[in-house]
């Protein structure tokens, strides 16, 4: 008889010595060794080595890819303990995989940073017992964001490539109008809409917006003046995408047209 409850996983073996003693003035005895192997029942569930896995991978990686390993124990014997790996959310089934037995976690596709930038999924091992026995853990994946975008000029409005700004400029007072738009506003009528920028030292004619869809530094946008402002005429704010005029010379504008090319970049791209 036990009086207590035998863990195998504790102790597997007992080894006991009893003693048979009869009772006669001469008492004669026998010794017994007795060796009492507990027997196993698939009595625990696989367990992970961690409570959660984190992996990345930058997006845009050819797959597959190996993201990581992960790795759960069992104590039971044989089949009780032999542990196979599944993914057990479908909403991961086609992007990730697992391999049942070595636990290595691969991601099936590329992933686009823009469009997904974390993924989370749970992967199951189960023992070979009956019943089976299984615990779960959760695998947090990040997508790492690559410089896959080029920026994209927002304002002004481009059109073929282009936008076109009047500046009217009066040579007598030495002030300046600006006309918005592209080229669709000449004439007398532009004028009435148009926006009186002062006689300012540096009147500000327009801001350039660009966007670039990636993030941190990938995204980081600096505006440079690349061509057209050979006379020195134009003053880019490289952070704000602001445009000034040099009025000092700008008098020179009078009558003329002027095809300035600015470029939004990464800075150090
Ligand atoms: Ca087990
Ligand atoms: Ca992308
Ligand atoms: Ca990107
Ligand atoms: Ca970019």
């Amino acid at each position: 008889m036990t009086n207590a409850t035998l863990d195998r996983e504790l102790q597997a073996e007992y080894n006991l010595t009893l003693v048979v003693r009869d009772q006669g003035d001469l008492s004669l005895a026998v010794l017994k060794h007795l060796t009492i192997c507990i027997s196993d029942v698939n009595d625990n569930a696989p367990s992970f080595e961690k409570a959660t896995y984190e992996a990345a991978v930058a997006e845009n990686s050819k797959a597959p890819i190996f993201l990581l390993t992960v790795r759960a124990t069992d104590p039971d014997l044989g089949f009780n303990g032999e542990i196979t790996y599944s993914i057990s959310d479908s909403s991961a089934s086609g992007l990730v995989s697992i391999d049942p037995t070595t636990g290595d976690v691969f991601a099936l596709q590329a992933f686009d940073y823009e469009q997904v930038r974390s993924l989370e999924f749970l992967v199951t091992a189960e023992d070979g017992g009956h019943p089976k026995l299984a615990s779960n853990v959760s695998i947090r994946l990040a997508v790492l964001d690559r410089n896959d975008n080029a920026p994209v000029i927002i304002t002004p409005v481009l059109v073929g490539g282009a936008a076109t700004l009047s500046v009217l400029v009066n040579v007598e007072t030495g002030c300046f109008w600006v006309v918005p738009g592209n080229g669709s506003t000449q004439g007398t009528a532009a004028v009435t809409n148009a926006s009186l920028v002062s006689c300012a030292s540096a009147p500000f004619l327009f801001t350039i917006v660009a966007r670039d869809v990636d993030s941190g530094v990938n995204g980081a946008l600096r505006y440079d003046l690349v061509g057209g402002d050979d006379a020195g005429l134009f003053t880019l704010d490289p952070l704000l995408g602001q445009v000034f005029l040099n009025a000092s010379n700008a008098s020179s504008l009078a009558g003329s047209e002027r095809e300035l090319v600015v470029r939004p970049r990464i800075p150090g791209g």
